[in-house]
């Protein structure tokens, strides 16, 4: 079986971070190891959150695991909270990483043109640095826009400015780029007739090869959907799945835990029923698609 460490917060309440990875990832058949690096009550959209750091744990538990031994497939990291933390995560990543270790970073940090509560342009432009280790880097179009320090488009943007924000991206250092939030207004001769839809870019930077993969789009927000996809890409990927296959079947994901979601008029505002969709999730791996 193949064991992933995956690196961000538990917030005890809100389905997001380690309490979505660790389900997630384990439901996929893969053997899920945490390294929390925050205890909340809850994620930071509720008010009077508490927040108990653990970067001090960082170090002394790196040390354990390599004493024993012990290895990873992957390393993935999420919602990351100070700039310690991600000087630590360079490190996890040069101890941890090379071979074939996959790295994939998740730059959890923005949304809709804004950064999350505590987030700072000087902390996105670290990520942006440690991202560059990384073997895939998963930004939605607010992050890849704050990493790059460029004004963030909801709209009126083309083909080519996307390619041209992966392949800025691409030149931190990733190898592949996937990127997550692209809406066109109108159909784009390269892609088909996308508009009114949403959906995931990737670029890499080894065979120049760029893919898109457009989906129907609820107009709902919902917190914790971008570590849910990031949970099953990483998942889909260890599986064998092909990095395009891997992202559109955690858009699909998102999209089916969103749809469950609504259908209880009773669901909570704080994150998604990802829960109930497993049987979807199992299908689809099982055929591969
Ligand atoms: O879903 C991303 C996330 C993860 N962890 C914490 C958060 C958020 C988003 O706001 O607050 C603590």
């Amino acid at each position: 079986m193949k064991r992933i460490i995956t690196i961000q917060d538990i917030s005890c309440v809100g389905k997001c971070s380690l309490t979505v990875a660790l389900p997630v990832i384990s439901a996929m058949g893969v053997e899920a190891c945490v390294l929390p690096t925050a205890v909340l009550s809850t994620h930071t959209v509720f008010k009077g959150f508490t927040f108990r750091d653990l970067t001090a744990d960082i170090t002394p538990i790196c040390n354990h695991w390599k004493a024993e031994g012990i290895g990873f497939d992957a390393i993935y990291t999420g919602y990351l909270g100070s700039f310690e933390q991600l000087d630590l995560m360079g490190k996890l990543f040069d101890d941890f990483g090379g071979g074939e270790t996959m790295i994939i970073v998740d730059p959890c940090m923005a949304d809709n043109g804004k950064l999350y509560p505590g987030f700072t342009q000087e902390f996105a432009f670290a990520m942006a640095k440690l991202s560059g280790k990384a073997d895939i880097v998963i930004p939605n179009m607010t992050e890849a826009s704050f990493m790059l320090g460029i004004p963030y488009r909801k709209s009126g943007y083309d083909v080519d400015y996307v390619k041209k924000i992966m392949k800025d991206i691409a030149a931190l250092g990733a190898k592949k780029v996937v990127l997550k939030g692209i809406e066109f207004e109108a159909g784009e001769p390269e892609i088909g007739n996308v508009a009114g839809k949403i959906g995931v870019a990737s670029y890499d930077s080894l065979t120049g090869k760029f893919s898109w993969y457009f989906h129907e789009k609820i107009p709902q927000n919902f917190h914790g959907t971008g570590d849910i996809f990031a949970s099953v890409f990483t998942g889909a990927m260890l599986r064998g799945m092909t990095l395009e296959k891997s992202y559109a079947l955690a858009a699909d994901f998102v999209v089916e835990s969103i749809k469950e979601t609504l259908s209880h008029e009773d669901h909570n505002w704080y994150g998604v029923d990802f829960e109930a969709v497993f049987p979807y999730l199992w299908k689809r791996l099982e055929n591969n698609n």
